[in-house]
């Protein structure tokens, strides 16, 4: 950043921040004329959700004292979204949306998505997906029950059905909560869950959400000035761990977490809440760039999540343009299997050239080159002991990292 800019800016912003806390402040005290006529919006499918966890979501939020408004009565009437319910969703701090297996089925749910998606991108509105019972996977790909009813929209709305499709990759593309994964698929943690984060998230109070916010940042000494100490306050990690979910993460993939944390090391962790409401694949290249060490832990089916890939690819790159250390850790797989491309690793392979056929060649080079990265096999280490393992990795990442700061 320029550093010249940059101070220019420091120079002239405190006096505007000032005032801006001060309105923000007095805005307070009359809160019922702020713009934020509700704190939450939930946006759901009626018949998959209303009587159970959305009805269990909302009464818990109410109680918890949170404002929060439910489409419920309020169904639009005539072919477009009410204005009322656009005033709604645009008055919010927090949106909800509750993608279950038939919201596609409903034009309004998917219409209310566009106006969501729209509203996060242009006016900052955070917006916290739950998958309720849904697989990403069909979401993404337009499988599944998402669809069939996107191809019976087709007929009768071909205009609007590629919005539509666009919003929701667009909302998986987030990081939410998936209702199958999170407390194991216990629902009334979930809900749990979300309220404690509604209530942590209200609770933020930051020149963001003065009114005044938008025309503070189109003048550019603010917008870079204010970018400047979002980048300072990001606590950086200083080592990225990546790891195929259904291999490790309950076994390897955490005892190691902790120990790294232990050792008082910033680690940076796929489950991490300060991912939740952004976008996901850009937070983690990001935090992948501004990391010291990544480590990935290759398992027997690591080759078959594309995020796992994605992820490798840039660790690779970032090797190269910025000499990052890369220790990868060879979990129950062997590097000359990676090298050679054994059976297993060349089917993933086949099925990921089959989606995404102009990535899928970078990711297979990034696997490959990994290979022949010095590293840890974790078989050869004590007889496959891995609190060994953990102990090795740990000391050598403190070693590298007190090397970095001399
Ligand atoms: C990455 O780059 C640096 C410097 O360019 C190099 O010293 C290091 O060994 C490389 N490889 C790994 C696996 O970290
Ligand atoms: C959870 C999961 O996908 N496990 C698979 C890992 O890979 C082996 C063989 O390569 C499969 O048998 C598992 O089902």
């Amino acid at each position: 950043m320029n550093k010249r800019r940059v101070l220019y800016g420091l120079a002239t912003v405190p006096p505007l921040v000032l005032l801006s806390v001060c309105a923000y402040k007095a805005l307070q005290r009359k809160r019922h004329s702020l713009p934020w006529n509700y704190d939450v919006y939930l946006s759901f499918r009626g018949p998959d959700t209303r009587s159970c966890f959305v009805d269990f979501l909302y009464t818990s939020l109410v109680a918890a004292g949170v404002h929060v408004f439910r489409d419920n009565d309020a169904l639009p009437v005539g072919e477009e979204i009410g204005p009322e319910l656009l005033r709604a969703i645009r008055s919010c701090r927090i949106v909800i949306p509750i993608i279950s297996e038939q919201y596609a089925q409903s034009k309004w749910c998917l219409r209310e998505l566009v106006e969501i998606m729209d509203c996060h991108k242009e006016h900052g509105i955070s917006v916290f997906p739950v998958f309720y019972k849904v697989e990403l996977y069909d979401i993404r790909s337009g499988s599944g029950n998402f669809e069939e009813a996107l191809s019976k929209h087709m007929r009768v709305w071909p205009d609007e059905v590629a919005g539509w499709r666009k919003a929701l990759t667009m909302v998986t593309g987030l990081k939410g909560w998936i209702s199958q994964i999170t407390a194991n698929g216990n629902e009334a943690e979930l809900v749990k869950i979300v309220v404690g984060r509604v209530l942590s998230e209200l609770k933020t109070t930051g020149i963001e959400r003065l009114p005044l916010f938008p025309i503070l940042m189109s003048n550019h000494h603010i917008r870079s000035w204010y970018h400047h100490h979002l980048e300072k306050r990001r606590l950086h990690s200083q080592v990225f761990l990546a790891f195929r979910r259904c291999d490790t993460r309950d076994s390897f993939a955490a005892y190691l977490h902790i120990k790294l944390v232990a050792a008082k090391i910033r680690v940076f962790y796929d489950d991490d809440t300060s991912l939740l409401g952004k976008f996901i694949l850009e937070e983690l290249m990001n935090t992948i760039e501004h990391s010291k060490i990544s480590i990935p832990i290759i398992s027997q089916n690591f080759t078959s999540s594309r995020w796992c890939l994605r992820e490798l690819e840039c660790m690779v790159k970032c090797n190269k343009t910025k000499g990052q250390k890369i220790l990868p850790i060879f979990y129950k797989v062997n590097p000359w299997d990676m090298k050679h491309m054994s059976p297993c690793f060349e089917v993933d392979f086949r099925k990921h050239k089959e989606n995404y056929p102009n990535e899928c060649e970078g990711w297979k080079r990034a696997f490959k080159e990994v290979a022949s990265f010095k590293g840890w096999e974790s078989e050869k280490i004590a007889n496959g002991h891995e609190s060994e393992l953990v102990k090795l990795v740990v000391g050598e990442v403190s070693r590298l990292l007190k090397n970095s700061q001399t």
